[in-house]
């Protein structure tokens, strides 16, 4: 048979651990922000942009409307807080382990970032 899964006894008593993070209204901006070869639970608040990053540290980078792209664009291992903005074609970076903040105009308002952003745009 192809697509039955079989669960066993012992699956079903250790199921996979879940926790409660961020609001409803929350985008999740999965990544390994602290370089430990760790993926770590963050999301991004439009309401505030705001990053939440779980036992990391919180950041406001970005605005309601803001497509939001964790992207290690140094190579540090480490990734970048990266908004696209819509409504002007900007792509906003802000590295929160220098404090270097950037800004390149790339695209037009009815683009639609590549990557993790396209899935985000199409919700
Ligand atoms: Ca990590
Ligand atoms: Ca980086």
């Amino acid at each position: 048979m192809v697509g039955v899964v079989f669960a066993t006894a012992s699956a079903e008593a250790q199921p996979f651990p879940a926790e409660n993070f961020g609001d409803t209204t929350d985008i999740p901006v999965p990544a390994d922000y602290d370089g430990d070869g760790i993926t770590d639970i963050a999301v991004f608040r439009p309401s505030t942009g705001t990053w939440f990053v779980r036992n990391q540290f919180n950041a406001r980078w970005g605005q309601n409307g803001d497509v939001p792209i964790p992207l290690d664009r140094d190579g540090d291992g480490r990734p970048e807080l990266i908004v696209y903005r819509p409504s002007d074609g900007t792509w906003y970076s802000n590295n929160p382990a220098t404090g270097v903040v950037e800004s390149v105009r790339w695209g037009i308002a009815s683009d639609i970032p590549v990557g993790r952003g396209a899935y985000w745009m199409s919700r």
